[in-house]
């Protein structure tokens, strides 16, 4: 392990900026197959809710081009079970354990909040950008006032450090950052899925019972990086990349535009070892290149968190 790949983003000790994004991992049983999740800087667990959710009808998947549209539903098999079925598991493992959360109501939220305290995980994702469900979920991050009241809330009842999931279609992301800061939330995660659609051309009419559904993958990596720079050059708060990371050079650009970490995602899908194989080839270039720190090094600014 390279000392110098170590990232702090409050009191929390990050081994490598490497994460599993939400969603793309499970609750870690299956990936753990492929390689011990302890070499990661940490996991991301799928979000979960209150009850359990049966998610969307098919069909959930579609492959594009350069990126996949998803339309899970927020299938989860609900707090309780989570705790007693998923968490034990987590819990063992040497890293980061980070658990997604998302609500119908404010007071949903705060139940799976003030569940989360009792356990050893290390923060909460809060998924305010869910963009497959009718209730819920991207709503709160879609309005300014709504996700202020939300976090000022979460935030009164937890120790834990709050990592905000934004969704791209947030109207002037830079003042939501600016409100979070205020609100002392621990990170932002820039971002959620995109929406999209796809036509099923042969029956005319679109793939999904939901229409739009939530693009992830290479497609949205550039416009990714473009919110990552400016709200770097912005807002002193840390930064989560999360989009269409599928190398060791994307989370090159990814920490040089600002990211203190990195949640890899749908290259999860193509390739199992994918974080692996970056933690390494990433331990090997700082070794190298000799590089003690290259967040945000793309900026005349230069900043620490
Ligand atoms: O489950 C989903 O459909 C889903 C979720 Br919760 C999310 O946050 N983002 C996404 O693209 N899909």
């Amino acid at each position: 392990m390279n000392p110098n790949l170590q990232i702090k983003i409050g009191d929390l000790i990050f081994k490598n900026p490497i994460l599993i994004a939400s969603g793309t991992g499970g609750f870690g049983k299956e990936i753990s197959i492929f390689y011990s999740l302890e070499i990661l800087g940490g996991f991301v667990t799928k979000s979960i809710t209150l009850k359990p959710r049966l998610g969307n009808l098919p069909p959930r998947i579609w492959e594009t081009p350069c990126g996949l549209l998803n339309s899970i539903g927020l299938e989860n098999p609900g707090l309780e079970i989570f705790m007693i079925e998923e968490l034990p598991f987590l819990e063992k493992i040497n890293t980061n354990i980070i658990v997604s959360i998302a609500g119908e109501s404010i007071e949903e939220y705060e139940i799976l909040v003030k569940e989360l305290n009792n356990t050893n995980i290390s923060a909460i994702e809060v998924n305010v950008s869910c963009p497959n469900v009718n209730k819920g979920g991207i709503q709160f991050g879609l309005d300014k006032e709504i996700l202020y009241e939300l976090i000022k809330r979460l935030i009164k009842i937890t120790q834990k450090p709050l990592w905000i999931k934004l969704s791209p279609h947030t109207e002037r992301i830079d003042e939501i950052a600016k409100i979070l800061k205020k609100a002392r939330v621990s990170a932002i995660v820039l971002f959620n899925t995109f929406l999209g659609l796809a036509i099923d051309w042969k029956n005319r009419k679109p793939v999904f019972k939901n229409i739009f559904a939530g693009l992830s993958g290479p497609a949205i990596k550039p416009l990714v990086l473009r919110y990552i720079w400016e709200i770097f050059e912005k807002v002193k708060i840390p930064i989560i990349g999360c989009g269409g990371i599928i190398c060791f050079e994307d989370v090159l650009e990814y920490i040089l535009a600002g990211a203190s970490l990195i949640e890899i995602g749908t290259a999860n899908f193509i390739n199992p070892l994918i974080c692996k194989e970056v933690i390494e080839k990433l331990e090997n270039y700082f070794i190298e290149e000799k590089i003690q720190d290259l967040i945000g090094k793309a900026h005349k600014r230069k900043e620490e968190f």
